[in-house]
């Protein structure tokens, strides 16, 4: 088989999934998630990768409809009409755009989607995944009274959720976090801040130790190293980064500082599989574990996210969830279901082993674009 990869078209899908309930966080509510898809045809082989921004740049800098036009003014001209062999020659050839890296990372998702569907091979075998199936957590959103969460965490602990992510925002805190730790004294729990914090609020942080939480993600800004090193070294509860950890440079960064002990691993928040996987290697060697998060994707990118998850750092259960739990339908057939309690498994298909229903892809399409060499 020619295994070359010379790049004929890449289609470019902006979508507007709606929620089947509004996603509400440190940095704002949602009820509807703006996605961009991307499909990478090569001969008679094609991938698909997603950009998951969010409609907002409130996340990240990033947003849905910027990554469209990113990827369509800036990105796939770049690949299209060229032999592109590795995912370290697509990175070299998007590299001289900064930034973007949910924008680069539909293409590089596309692009190793595509590869293993050449090769006939389940993507998470080709990234090198020990085993095909990992272990997944349960999250919850803020919500309107506590009695809401206590009862939909019963739900997650009696269906042996491993562990319990809850969104932590002012006015959603401390007391949120007390009157969970009494009803549920030893489940595994983490909170999520969504960079909602300042070091002004450490002692607060220094007050959440006693809960045994087992990570607190991303406290501070979304850009920030230091003041994460200053809060990681007067709190016993590990930091984990997610927001600030956008590059293999950042990575280092983080570990050279200290400004944290765990590392939310997201594919689009790096610009794709092939940082993100070197990422993984880096903290590997450096004693740092991972586990991958989530950004409401359809099943083609959480997809990417479960093969990810099948590496070895993985370790602690990752957000990666069932279609059902925010869509009515997947964008993506087949979509996304529990293999067992608090576990997913990766297709055994060719590459992602999953795509864009027509229909659907066709319904929820707000934006479209074709370059063909
Ligand atoms: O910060 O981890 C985050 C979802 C969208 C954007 C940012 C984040 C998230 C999540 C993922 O928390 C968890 C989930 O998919 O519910
Ligand atoms: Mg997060």
């Amino acid at each position: 088989m020619d295994m070359s990869t010379f790049i004929n078209a890449i289609e470019i899908y902006r979508v507007s999934m709606p929620l089947v309930y509004p996603f509400r966080t440190a940095y704002g509510d949602d009820s509807a998630i703006e996605s961009v898809l991307v499909k990478m045809t090569s001969g008679d082989h094609y991938g698909w990768g997603e950009a998951s921004p969010m409609a907002a740049p409130a996340y990240s800098a990033e947003w849905a409809y910027g990554a469209f036009l990113m990827v369509r003014d800036w990105l796939a001209p770049q690949l299209v009409g060229r032999r592109i062999d590795s995912g370290h020659d697509l990175q070299v050839a998007l590299g001289r755009c900064k930034g973007n890296f949910f924008a680069k990372g539909s293409l590089d998702l596309a692009w190793w989607d595509l590869r293993a569907r050449q090769l006939g091979q389940p993507l998470w075998k080709l990234l090198g995944g020990v085993q095909g199936e990992v272990e997944v957590g349960a999250d919850f959103g803020v919500m309107d009274h506590i009695d809401k969460l206590l009862s939909a965490m019963e739900g997650a602990v009696a269906q042996g959720f491993l562990r319990v992510k809850l969104k932590f925002r002012p006015g959603w805190d401390i007391e949120m976090v007390r009157k969970v730790r009494e009803r549920f004294p030893h489940t595994t729990i983490h909170i999520d801040c969504n960079s909602g914090y300042s070091l002004s609020d450490t002692a607060m942080f220094q007050a959440l130790d006693e809960f045994n939480l087992a990570m607190i993600e991303q406290p501070l800004a979304h850009d920030d190293l230091i003041d994460h090193a200053k809060l990681q070294s007067s709190l016993r509860t590990p930091i984990c980064l997610d927001e600030s950890i956008t590059s293999l440079a950042k990575a280092r960064k983080a570990i050279e500082l200290r400004s944290c002990r765990w590392i939310n691993l997201k594919p689009g928040r790096v610009g794709g599989l092939t940082p993100a996987i070197e990422i993984h290697n880096l903290c590997q060697k450096e004693g740092i574990p991972c586990w991958v998060g989530g950004m409401l994707e359809s099943a083609v990118g959480a997809s990417h996210c479960l093969a990810l998850a099948t590496l070895p750092n993985i370790r602690y259960p990752s957000d990666i969830f069932p279609s059902s739990r925010f869509y009515t339908r997947d964008l993506a057939q087949p979509d996304i279901r529990l293999s067992g309690p608090s576990r997913i498994s990766a297709s055994t298909l060719g590459g992602i082993g999953c795509e864009p229903d027509p229909v659907e892809l066709e319904s929820r399409k707000v934006d479209y674009a074709r370059l063909q060499a």
